[in-house]
């Protein structure tokens, strides 16, 4: 049955409402994201970066439109394989009451230690684990050590890496990081060559990615690379500037 190949996520026309509600909160989004590609979503709070984000995992499903993954409405896979080849890092980590290891392999239990580690290299998070009391076997979570909210951010960033999704889904993941380590971090991801969405507060991050897509309101204020919304949005220029 589908599985997700090469990652590649197209929009036609999505818009969205809140089962529990009837305000639309994104309308008619049209983009599309080839395999290995990064994208850089930007907007102001309530514009709709996370809902946009939670259409793709299918954690809810388009009122209309469509979204596709390798040119296959979402509908059509089966939801544990969708899952499967997507990692999405949500804006609040969650961590549960365990080691550092059994958060990282968290939902791939056939998880070797060296892929864990590798993960946690790659996270920027190795070298935290290595000075904790019990390396990877440290508890964390309720009576377990505490970490620092960018300590979770990385951990929850290992979890989705440790799976090599095709498609990988930071939800302001970073937003904790010095710029040097989010340079590293974003380094890093590279070499996993999936399809990135990034959910970013940080011009910077957006100038590296491939694509900027920026958020008003749930509509598409504006598409392109840096150069080209320095040209064509007054609302990035403004962005860019504060
Ligand atoms: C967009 C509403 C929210 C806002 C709009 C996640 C969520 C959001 N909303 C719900 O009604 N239920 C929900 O479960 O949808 O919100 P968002 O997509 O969360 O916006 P954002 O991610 O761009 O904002 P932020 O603050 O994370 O930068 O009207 O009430
Ligand atoms: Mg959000």
């Amino acid at each position: 049955s589908l599985t997700i190949s090469k990652g590649a996520v197209e929009f036609k026309n999505v818009s969205f409402h809140y089962p529990e509600s009837d305000v639309p909160v994104l309308r008619d989004l049209s983009f599309s994201v080839q395999p290995g590609e990064t994208l850089a979503i930007l907007g102001s709070t309530g514009s709709g970066k996370t809902s946009l984000f939670q259409l793709v995992p299918r954690l809810y499903d388009v009122t209309e439109g469509e979204v596709l993954v390798d040119g296959k409405n979402v509908m059509n896979y089966p939801i544990e394989k969708l899952r499967k080849g997507i990692g999405v890092v949500p804006q609040e980590a969650v961590l549960f009451t365990g080691s550092i290891t059994e958060n990282i392999g968290w939902g791939k239990e056939d998880a070797t230690s060296d892929e864990i580690i590798s993960a946690a290299v790659d996270a920027q998070i190795h070298e935290t684990v290595e000075k904790l009391p019990n390396q990877y076997d440290t508890r964390v979570g309720q009576r377990g050590v505490n970490l620092s909210g960018g300590q979770k951010q990385r951990l929850s960033i290992a979890r989705a890496l440790v799976r090599k999704p095709k498609i990988l889904m930071l939800d302001d993941s970073t937003s904790a990081l010095d710029l040097k380590t989010e340079g590293k971090l974003l380094k890093a991801l590279r070499t996993y060559s999936c399809t990135t969405f990034i959910i970013t507060q940080k011009i910077s991050t957006a100038m590296e990615a491939d694509h900027i897509l920026l958020l008003d309101d749930g509509t598409v204020e504006a598409w392109g690379t840096h150069e080209e919304l320095l040209n064509t949005s007054p609302l990035y220029v403004k962005i860019v500037q504060s």
